[in-house]
């Protein structure tokens, strides 16, 4: 399939051809490069919403019951599951794709599962390239799902306008998160399964901790309960996701994240490709492993290497 036939599929909104750009977009495929130049100017009007969380909170249940919501709203709707701790792509989504049978007849639904390729910052990559397909692609809303655990989920997380950061009762990584940088980027917490006990708790828990940030936002991100299995507070959240979409537009934050987004990813798309492109020049070759062997023998030190490699590397004419 040509790139032109590629492009011309999803901007016709054809899923075949959607699933085989993601495809190609994991494999690092120089026609994925090719077909999002193409649809770059097609892009940027989905709302992206980055859900995460620790495993078994109710992510998937969660991005479930919203779609169900968002579609009574009339939107269409992509999903974006990532996992980043887990290398088996089929077996740590099988339950994601239980859940989130309930809208596999619906085609206005599309659901990605993206798995560990490479190290995580080619995952991050590869997953805001997933989701620039799926804009192109034309839905409304993307949702983004990610397990909350480090840095790399933030990375993930970036691409997203509205972060949702969900919890549950009795589970006692509240330190854990503030640590991992999760409870700044949320600018919504759900606390999932209030059908179980220590709910409320939970929420007067994390009012708590919002009351003693003190950085001081023009948005408190709201706490709100739900049960993902019946899908009570389900509508109160869809209404919050919105309140928060108009907020960021009224505030002017929207246009900030945007400037932000394109600066950050210009950034990391040029040291992406340098440091690529240096290495595979490097890689093999006698002086540098010579070079390597020095460094370890202390003939040489490494900030000197590093500097004349690079600049050997930035001034050669024949690269
Ligand atoms: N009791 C209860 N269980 C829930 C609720 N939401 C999800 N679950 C269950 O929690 C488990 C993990 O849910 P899942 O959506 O896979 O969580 P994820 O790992 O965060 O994506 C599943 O067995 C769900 O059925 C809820 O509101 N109440
Ligand atoms: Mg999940």
């Amino acid at each position: 399939m040509s790139v032109t036939d590629l492009v011309n599929g999803v901007l016709s909104g054809k899923r075949r051809e959607l699933a085989r750009l993601i495809s190609l977009i994991e494999n690092e495929d120089g026609d994925a490069t090719e077909a999002l130049i193409q649809l770059y100017k097609h892009t940027g009007k989905a709302h992206i919403i980055g859900v995460t969380g620790p495993p078994g909170s109710g992510k998937s249940s969660l991005v479930t019951k919203l779609t169900t919501e968002f579609r009574k709203r009339e939107n269409t709707i992509g999903i974006v599951c990532v996992d980043p701790s887990s290398p088996f792509t089929g077996g740590a989504f099988l339950g994601d794709r239980i859940r989130m049978q309930e809208h596999s007849l619906d085609n206005e639904v599309y659901v990605r599962s993206m798995g560990t390729r490479g190290h995580l910052g080619g995952l991050a990559r590869a997953t805001s390239d997933a989701v620039r397909a799926i804009d192109a692609f034309g839905k409304d809303i993307i949702f983004v799902e990610t397990v909350g655990a480090g840095q790399s989920e933030v990375d993930v997380i970036d691409v997203a306008q509205t972060v949702i950061v969900t919890d549950m009762p009795g589970s006692g990584d509240d330190i854990q998160a503030i640590k991992a940088g999760i409870m700044e980027i949320a600018d919504i917490f759900v606390v999932n399964k209030m059908d179980l006990p220590g709910a409320e708790r939970k929420v007067t828990e994390i009012n708590a901790m919002l009351d003693i940030d003190p950085s001081e936002k023009d948005w408190r991100p709201p706490v709100i309960l739900t049960n993902s299995r019946s899908g009570e507070g389900v509508t109160e959240l869809a209404d919050k996701i919105l309140e928060h979409l108009q907020f960021l537009k009224d505030s002017g934050q929207l246009e900030q994240k945007g400037l932000k987004r394109s600066r950050d990813e210009l950034q990391e798309l040029m040291r992406y490709k340098l440091t690529r492109e240096l290495y595979q020049k490097l890689e093999g070759q006698p002086e540098y492993e010579a070079a390597i062997k020095k460094i370890a023998t202390r003939k040489e030190d490494p900030y000197s290497v590093a500097e004349r490699l690079i600049a050997e590397f930035l001034f050669s004419e024949s690269r």
